[in-house]
């Protein structure tokens, strides 16, 4: 096979149902199901060239080790889904922090998966892309659309109906969410390592799961009826009750800062004031907040006068990955 090259763009996705704990830690099958946001502006952009004379992992500019390529080399293997596969080099940019709970590998493992089966002639469909992309990264699965996605957990041992499903396209809804960057550092604690351990002895994580349906039911509900502050309470409760099982897991994961505090203070305040806005964070100390695109600007305005934060910044709803070359 002659070298082929493809390159593609997906956007990362923040879960306002959360995602936590996996039922199958091989084929990253989740325990619970999850819906999530896309968000325009932040994007990652992966160009996978087949015919390399190694698997070859570049990411920032930087060569990456065995363990970051051991994740890309599997997708790669799914996607070629055959013997006699070609080593292939990917080269990949982030526009906004990676590793910090901005959702990095979301975007990360939907770009790659969508390169790698363009630039193998590879006519994969997007649940099928979905598939792949979560065995790189659970939460990738919800990036290959736009707007609003659910993840379904899905009955099959092998996995093959467990991906994302659009719920409604960015342009369904003029909503806005407002990133308060508290840390740009790489996270203390992987999400892999953090849920692995809350499953295993966190004993408020059973009520985490057997709860979530619920909420993903109500989030659902809540973007088709362009309901935001029962979708909002939906985002809170996950939120609430996920960050309290990480808490309460041994040794502690927990990833709330001072200034994640005082950004989710200053978002009661402004919902106290009148101004609907709903908080989340995910595993890292950044807050996101839920507006309508109307309130955006008066929310991001508020927080800017947060001590401490690096940056604020109001992302819309973002498309479906694509091929950009
Ligand atoms: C989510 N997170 O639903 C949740 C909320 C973080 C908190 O998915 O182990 O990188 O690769 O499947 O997808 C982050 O975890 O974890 C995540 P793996 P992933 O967005």
């Amino acid at each position: 096979m002659s070298p082929r090259t493809a390159t593609a763009l997906a956007h990362p996705n923040i879960a306002l149902v959360k995602y936590w704990g996996k039922r199958d830690a091989a084929l990253n099958l989740p325990a619970v199901p999850s819906l999530s946001l896309t968000l325009d502006g932040f994007a990652t952009t992966t160009t996978v060239r087949w015919g390399a004379a190694a698997d070859r992992l570049v990411l920032g500019g930087v060569e990456r080790g065995a363990a970051e390529l051991r994740k890309v080399s599997r997708v790669l293997d799914l996607v070629w889904g055959g013997p006699g596969r070609p080593a292939a080099e990917v080269t990949s940019e982030n526009n906004f922090p990676t590793a910090a709970g901005l959702a990095s590998s979301s975007s990360a493992f939907a770009a790659l998966a969508l390169a790698a089966a363009a630039a193998a002639d590879q006519p994969l469909d997007r649940a099928r892309l979905s598939v792949i992309a979560r065995q790189g990264s659970g939460s990738a699965c919800r990036s290959l659309w736009g707007g609003f996605v659910e993840w379904r957990m899905g009955e099959r041992a092998d996995g093959n109906d467990s991906h994302g499903l659009p719920v409604a396209p960015a342009d369904h809804w003029d909503l806005r969410l407002v990133v308060a960057v508290v840390s740009a550092d790489k996270k203390a604690v992987g999400s892999t390592d953090g849920m692995t351990r809350t499953a295993l002895t966190c004993p408020l994580f059973p009520g985490f799961v057997s709860s979530a349906p619920a909420d993903v039911d109500q989030a659902r509900a809540a973007v088709l009826a362009r309901d935001l502050h029962a979708l909002g309470a939906a985002m809170e409760r996950s939120t609430n009750k996920m960050h309290a099982t990480m808490i309460a897991t041994e040794p502690t994961v927990r990833y709330w800062k001072p200034v994640s505090v005082a950004v989710l203070d200053a978002v009661e305040a402004m919902r106290a004031s009148g101004l609907a806005c709903y908080s989340t964070m995910d595993a890292g100390p950044n807050v996101k907040v839920l507006c309508a695109a109307a309130d955006a600007e008066r929310v991001a305005e508020t927080l800017r006068g947060v001590p401490g934060l690096l940056r604020v910044e109001a992302l819309a709803p973002g498309g479906d990955a694509r091929l950009v070359g």
